[in-house]
This record gives C-alpha cells, structure tokens and sequence, in this order.
C-alpha cells in the first residue's frame, strides 16, 4: 500500500504513535509518505521506504495567524497526486481531519477519491475539540473520513456521547516495542540518581496542565516521610516552572531531578521504582505502557482510558485524579512490600507483551486499512 500519514511532529504521544506505525508499515513493505510541518522526531534516520514532505507555512504580512490547515490540504492533495497514494491516516483530529477532507473534495474535481482515515488521540475530543470555534468542524470531519478510530474504548464512548456522531468508531489502543522497552539492569546510572539507594518515582510527560505534573511532587513530599525516594521528571512544556518552583518551595530540589526531553527512555524507566501518571485527562496513557513494558508498576489517577490499561491492584493502583495523599499511600504500600511490588511489576510487564505488543496491534491497523479501502 501506498499511505499518507499526518500527525504532529512533536513530543506529543499522537506524533509517537504515528510515526511508530508508519515505521513498522515500511518495514513490511509499505510506502509511507509523512506530511507534516517537520520532521517527526522520531524519524531521525534515514528508513526505507519512507519519504517526508514538508508543508511550507507562508508568513505573509496579512495573515496574523497562520494558515496551517490549508497549507496541509494542499501539499496532502499534491502528494496524493504524485505518489500515487491508497489512502491518508490522519493522527489527532484538528486540523488533519478537516485538511483532508478539503484535499479528498479538491481531488473529487478531477473525478478521482482518496479513502481518509482519522485516529482520534484524546484531547482533540475531550478538550480542544469540545470548544465551540472547532466542535462543528471535528464531528463534521469525524463524520465524512471513511475510517475512524480511537485509541480506547473510552475515546470511543467520548466521542460518539459528546458529538452524537451515529457512525461506526474502531478502537484500535496504543502499541508498544517490547523488545526495545523490556526490564534491564542499569546500576550505573541507577546510584547516579540515588547514591543511598533511594527508591526512584519518574514521571514523563509534555508539562501540560492536564498532565497534573505539580502532583507527583507532592506524592515524593509524602513518600519521602516513610522511605527515602527520588522523583526523576523527564520531558518539559508549560507546567516546568511551576514544578521547580514547587520542588525549592518544598525543599526538594534536591529529589527532584529534571532531565528535559529524552530519547533513551527505557533505559530512565527500567532504572527507576514506580511510574507516576497523576493526569486530569487521558484517553490511553502511552507512557504508561512504556513503562509497564519495562516492568514497573504504576500509580495513576482513574480518569479516561487509564482504568483499561492499568488493572487495578494488579499491574498498579489508581485513584481519583488530585488526589494526592491516596496515590502517595498506593506507591509507598508497594515500595514497602516487596512481594507485591515484585507480582505488580512481572504483571505489568506480561500485560503489555501480552495485549499491547506491537505485532499485535499493527496487524488491526492494517486489516482496517484493508477493509475502508474495500468498503
Ligand atoms: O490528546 C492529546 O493530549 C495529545 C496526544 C498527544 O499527542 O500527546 O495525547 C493523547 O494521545 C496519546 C497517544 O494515543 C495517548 O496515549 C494519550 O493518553 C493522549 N493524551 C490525552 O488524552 C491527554
């Protein structure tokens, strides 16, 4: 097959996943065309077959906001021209839905179709989309792509109860690369961060507010009474200086240690004790799943998809998202009680191989494609 995909190029989970799967498609053989205003971070290298075309933004004077969206649609209708494309799978709903419908109509002019696919992500429908400039325009775009699918059964029940969008949604859940996320030893940089042998929380996000990152300090306040214990932040965005204002406020800069954006992420999370996910919103939870397949348990809130992928008092805990005092509780009851620490993290690693390993997932991806381009 010949696929258009599109997503944000950025540290955000819908960007990973995308680029993730366009990445394994090639490897099967699959022309992947990536449409995006840069290149997805994870694409660093050179990957055969797959190609990047870069959607040039025009700063002319008169427009104060860019026109990104229409920008998309036209380099999305001259890709799908020339390279001969079977379909485009558009990641996150705004603008990419919208974008390629508007290419899907153009190429319509000269008699040909092109079969749209929309994955929905989680805030495109539970926050952004729901504001009343763009709620039209994503059921609208939701309603006319060939192809839908969320990444939980949550998004899914989401989007058809907050668009009343009567149309058939697939849920197709994040995946995961067992083999370059799994549990290694990593001593080294393990007494880097805790030279007394602290237990290690770490929490990776992009910092914003719907993350809820100031919480997982407050959960290293509490734990630090019972047992001595690092929280490794990794990532950034808007919420990074509040939470190293918090951290000198509660005195304790010195446990909070912030490592920015970071590429090896298995090697941060096999090091570390407990993942923390404390989020206001979240419809799957890919680093979660990043974590689990390295073997750690995690204490989350329950909000969104989190309770289908975290199973309760088995792979972690979760509890109502802000508060704080029980997910501290959930994470010092698992450091002090190595039985079950040790059954939580062997569970946690065996649900995600078992469930969310990539070449179980990719395959649905593909059998969907197959059947929108039959239908
Ligand atoms: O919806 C977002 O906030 C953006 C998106 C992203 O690009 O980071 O995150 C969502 O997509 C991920 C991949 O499917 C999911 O694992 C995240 O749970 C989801 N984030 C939220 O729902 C807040």
């Amino acid at each position: 097959m010949r696929i258009g995909i599109t997503c944000y190029p950025t540290y955000g989970g819908s960007g990973v996943v995308a680029t993730e799967l366009g990445k394994e498609l090639a490897s099967k053989g699959h022309q992947i065309h990536f449409i995006s205003y840069a290149l997805p971070h994870r694409l660093a290298h050179f990957v055969e077959n797959i190609y990047f075309h870069e959607v040039e933004i025009s700063s002319y004077p008169l427009f104060e906001h860019q026109l990104y969206g229409l920008s998309l649609s036209s380099k999305m209708l001259e890709v799908i021209e020339y390279e001969n494309l079977d379909l485009i799978h558009v990641h996150y709903a705004i603008p990419h839905a919208a974008s390629a419908y508007l290419a899907k109509q153009m190429l319509k002019k000269q008699s040909k179709d092109i079969k749209i696919i929309t994955t929905l992500h989680g805030t495109d429908i539970t926050l952004v989309g729901l504001e009343p400039s763009f709620l039209p325009l994503v059921k609208f775009s939701i309603e006319e792509s060939d192809g839908v699918t969320a990444v939980s059964r949550f998004l899914k029940e989401k989007t058809i109860t907050n668009y009343h969008i009567d149309k058939e949604i697939e849920v197709i859940t994040n995946f995961i690369d067992i083999e370059k996320y799994k549990p290694v030893c990593h001593e080294e940089f393990k007494k880097h961060i805790a030279p007394n042998n602290e237990k290690i929380l770490v929490h990776v996000s992009n910092f914003r507010r719907v993350k809820r990152v100031p919480d997982t300090i407050r959960i290293l306040e509490l734990v630090k009474k019972e047992i001595p214990a690092k929280l490794l932040l990794v990532g950034d965005g808007p919420d990074r200086s509040e939470c190293e204002r918090l951290a000198r406020e509660l005195q304790l800069e010195k446990d909070v240690i912030f490592l920015g954006k970071q590429d090896g992420l298995a090697e941060i999370l096999s090091a570390s004790d407990v993942f923390l996910m404390p989020s206001q919103s979240e419809s799957f939870g890919l680093s979660a799943l990043e974590a689990m397949s390295c073997g750690l348990p995690v204490v989350s809130s329950s909000v969104g998809g989190l309770p289908e992928l975290i199973l309760h008092n088995e792979v972690g805990f979760i509890a109502e998202f802000g508060d704080v005092e029980r997910m501290s509780k959930y994470t010092i009851e698992l450091l002090q009680n190595e039985k079950k620490y040790n059954s939580f993290s062997k569970k946690s690693r065996e649900r995600a191989v078992k469930y969310f390993e990539k070449d179980k997932i990719v395959p649905q991806y593909l059998a969907y494609y197959e059947k929108i381009l039959n239908s």
